[in-house]
């Protein structure tokens, strides 16, 4: 009668489970590699244990997980390290521990220095990787299919099913993200850290953080106290805007990396300055503080290019960043500076250009500082509608890389429609399709692949004002953007796209996260 029972209660389970699993190809951004195992399906048990190789940085990947596992489940989920523990993971092609994750480190992987490889199996699952980063991508895959229910703050009865067989995933490009311009409405550090969380489901590993603009200076820079305490208290329409203090950055930071997400400083130049130069008139062209700007105009201000003291305070506010900065990219803007043109122009950005190279960073800025003499390394974003400009194109061919960032495809704030409450549509409207529908390998012209750094989306918030706005704008097209950045060619199909992506809306909908209900998703 027992085994009767038992056999009952066995089938009972295939039955939900049949019901709960999703697809093993149920993921944003979509994997490289999917070979499902329909008698491979895995249950999470309330006692199962998450074992990780012994090195800090996989460690931190092991908690980050079971971090994500324990709200919703209520399990314990305790981590421990291989060393400490006798489950036979250390061996890469045996079978995962009975009841549990195993996360194994393993150099001699085929997997690359991002990739992953996540078998599941019905005695436990295994991810693989040749790095902490690796792994951490592969959490991520893990989160995604589980039930949507797993993104709940609090425990739920749920039948954690995951379905078996086998993800081998890695990365098209090495450069994925997104920016958010705090500049133009200030955001409190909690708000970018809900941000960077965001990156991070969608395998992004940049947030460039548009630090200065016309309406407002964000990052404290001891040389020059007043940036802050009078540049920062502004912002478009005549809020009381913000800055971070070092302090602040630094958790931005520490956040960020511990996501395995770099963060892009940008210090925009020679333009978007009006707020420095009311803090520092002596930085204008005239010597005369202008009136501080809460519009949205651009291309009215500029750094005084002929004033030496104009590179003093250069080296000293990228001085100052490059210190507090971990990552290689100093970002310096170069957009729309339309009072500073031709000879002047290019004689700024190349002594800028130096100034970051000898801080040992490497020079990131907006296309625009194309026609300015090649540095090695330098990366060149570009943010045109067109997909030609001979100017970019002859960069590149002295060795330029480019981040794409097309206005009429990735700008997130654009509107989705003509009725979208927020936005601007100066580059068209921009609804999920067309933010998926395109590649960033071949997209501007004279551009080859191999010349392609990556991709980033945009987020500038003259009409963004808070995290609701920023989430609504975000989501559901930042993982249009981050599969364009991740996924191979060979996976892209907006059918197949656009079904996955209705299975995030659950998931977002649980853990109290704004989204746009786009009406070109089948929402599940
Ligand atoms: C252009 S894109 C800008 C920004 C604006 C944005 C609004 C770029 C490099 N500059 O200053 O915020 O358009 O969409």
């Amino acid at each position: 009668a027992a085994t009767l029972a038992r056999a009952a209660e066995q089938s009972a389970v295939t039955v939900l489970t049949a019901a709960t699993t999703h697809r093993l190809a149920d993921v944003v951004p979509a994997p490289q590699q999917v070979q499902p195992d329909p008698t491979g399906d895995w249950v999470l048990p309330a006692g199962a244990v998450i074992v990780v190789s012994a090195d800090p940085a996989a460690l931190a990947v092991a908690e980050h997980l079971a971090e994500l596992l324990r709200p919703a489940t209520g399990y314990p989920l305790p981590v421990t390290d291989t060393a400490a523990h006798s489950l036979p993971v250390a061996d890469a092609a045996g079978p995962g521990p009975v009841g549990g994750i195993a996360l194994v480190l393993d150099e001699a992987a085929d997997l690359g220095a991002e990739g992953y490889r996540l078998d599941v199996a019905p005695d436990g699952v295994r991810l693989t990787a040749v790095t902490a980063t690796g792994l951490f991508y592969g959490v991520q895959t893990l989160r995604q299919l589980l039930p949507a229910a797993i993104e709940s703050p609090t425990p739920v009865t749920e039948h954690w099913a995951l379905p078996g067989g086998t993800i081998t995933d890695a990365p098209r490009f090495p450069y994925r993200g997104a920016m958010l311009d705090v500049a133009r409405h200030f955001f409190a550090v909690e708000d970018v850290l809900r941000v960077i969380d965001h990156l991070a489901r969608y395998k992004l590993n940049h947030l460039h953080l548009h630090l200065t603009d016309d309406q407002g200076w964000r990052i404290a820079v001891d040389s020059w106290p007043r940036l802050t305490t009078v540049g920062g208290a502004t912002e478009v329409g005549g809020g009381p805007g913000g800055h971070y203090t070092k302090t602040d950055y630094a958790r931005i930071v520490s956040y960020a990396t511990a996501r395995h997400i770099t963060v892009v400083p940008e210090i925009d130049l020679p333009g978007h300055t009006n707020a420095a130069l009311v803090a520092y008139p002596e930085l204008a062209p005239d010597k005369i503080a202008p009136p501080p700007y809460t519009g949205t105009e651009v291309g009215f201000s500029y750094v005084d290019p002929a004033d030496e003291r104009t590179y003093d305070f250069i080296a000293d506010v990228l001085g100052e960043v490059a210190a507090l900065t971990p990552g290689p990219w100093l970002h310096i803007g170069g957009d729309e500076a339309f009072k500073v043109t031709g000879e002047v122009y290019t004689g700024f950005v190349e002594r800028v250009q130096r100034i970051v190279a000898d801080l040992g960073k490497t020079v990131v800025g907006w296309h625009q500082l194309a026609p300015a003499a090649h540095l090695d390394g330098r990366v060149l974003q570009w943010w045109g509608t067109t997909g030609t400009d001979p100017t970019t194109a002859e960069a590149v061919r002295q060795g330029a890389r480019l981040i794409l960032s097309p206005g009429n495809h990735a700008y997130l704030d654009m509107k989705y429609a003509p009725d979208t409450p927020i936005g601007h549509d100066w580059a068209g409207l921009i609804d999920v399709r067309k933010a998926y529908d395109w590649d960033p390998g071949t997209h501007v012209a004279g551009v080859p692949p191999e010349a392609v750094l990556g991709v980033e989306a945009p987020l500038w918030t003259e009409s963004v004002t808070s995290l609701a706005d920023i989430e609504f704008l975000l989501l559901p097209r930042l993982p249009a953007i981050a599969e364009l950045g991740w996924s191979t060619r060979a996976t892209h199909d907006w059918a197949d796209f656009r079904d996955r992506l209705a299975g995030q809306g659950p998931r977002w909908a649980t853990a109290g996260i704004t989204f746009h209900h786009a009406p070109d998703i089948p929402w599940a």
